[in-house]
């Protein structure tokens, strides 16, 4: 029974029926499978599933926009399960998908991973320019400066955006995360930011262990 919900989790998002979507992601939940499951075997599942097909011309960007809404759907429901509300406020992000960028079901993931560990996450969306991040950092004073970025050609954004901030002179005041699907730790290290993270669960680990370092 459980197998078969998470499977429908996962076909159901490749359809892109987010209300089916959702209802199956709460009938899990009360059925008592973990949220960690129900992402990763279901939502994260499906949408990989989606992935690999759009590669392979087998689907095309409409498909995968709809797949893309069912599975923000998903986690939607989802995300009060993944952020416990108990937990100690530990310090502020500032957290955006970068110029050119339209990508944002890895970022939405990435905060409620650092929700969950207790960060406030100001979240400046897609298609964010350098300037807006200098301006966040300026106006919400936060630890932590995080950038996603799925695209090769909008990798180098991050770069940008570093630079952006050295020139406010902010360099010293911020902690600077970047991920995405091309980047890489050695790529992170070349554009001078300070730390590169895998997945949305690393993210927040290696956010926690530099609050808890400071
Ligand atoms: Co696009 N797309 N897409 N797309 N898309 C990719 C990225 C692609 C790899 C597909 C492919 O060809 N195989 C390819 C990029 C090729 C490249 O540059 N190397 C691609 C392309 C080419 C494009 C377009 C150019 C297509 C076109 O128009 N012809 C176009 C570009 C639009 C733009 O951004 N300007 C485009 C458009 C779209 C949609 C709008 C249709 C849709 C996005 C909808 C949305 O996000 N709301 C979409 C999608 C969904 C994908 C795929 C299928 C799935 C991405 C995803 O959400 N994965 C993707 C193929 C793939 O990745 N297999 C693809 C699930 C998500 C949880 O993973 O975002 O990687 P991810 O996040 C991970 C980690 O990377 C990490 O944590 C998450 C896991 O825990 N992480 C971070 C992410 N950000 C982090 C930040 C951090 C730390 C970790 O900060 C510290």
């Amino acid at each position: 029974m459980e197998k078969e919900i998470i499977q429908s989790i996962s076909e159901f998002l490749q359809q892109g029926r987010a209300k089916e979507v959702q209802n199956l992601v709460s009938q899990a939940l009360a059925e008592g499978i973990s949220p960690n499951q129900i992402l990763t075997d279901g939502l994260l599942h499906g949408m990989s599933i989606i992935g690999e097909k759009f590669k392979v011309n087998e689907v095309y960007v409409p498909e995968v926009l709809i797949a893309s809404r069912a599975m923000n759907a998903g986690m939607e429901v989802l995300k009060p399960y993944l952020v416990d509300e108990d937990v100690k406020p530990l310090g502020k992000v500032v957290l955006g998908t970068v110029q050119g960028d339209l990508h944002d079901i890895g970022k939405n993931l990435v905060k409620i991973m650092l929700q969950g560990a207790g960060f406030t996450v100001i979240d400046l969306g897609i298609d964010v320019p350098a300037e807006k991040f200098v301006e966040a950092i300026k106006n919400e004073q936060p630890q932590i400066v995080a950038m996603s970025a799925l695209l090769t050609t909008t990798m180098t954004q991050m770069e940008t955006v570093i630079a952006a901030i050295k020139r406010e002179n902010l360099r010293d005041a911020v902690y600077i995360m970047v991920g995405g699907a091309p980047v890489t730790a050695q790529f992170a290290e070349k554009i001078g930011a300070d730390a590169y993270a895998p997945d949305a669960a690393t993210a927040a680990s290696v956010a926690k262990e530099k609050m808890l370092s400071a």
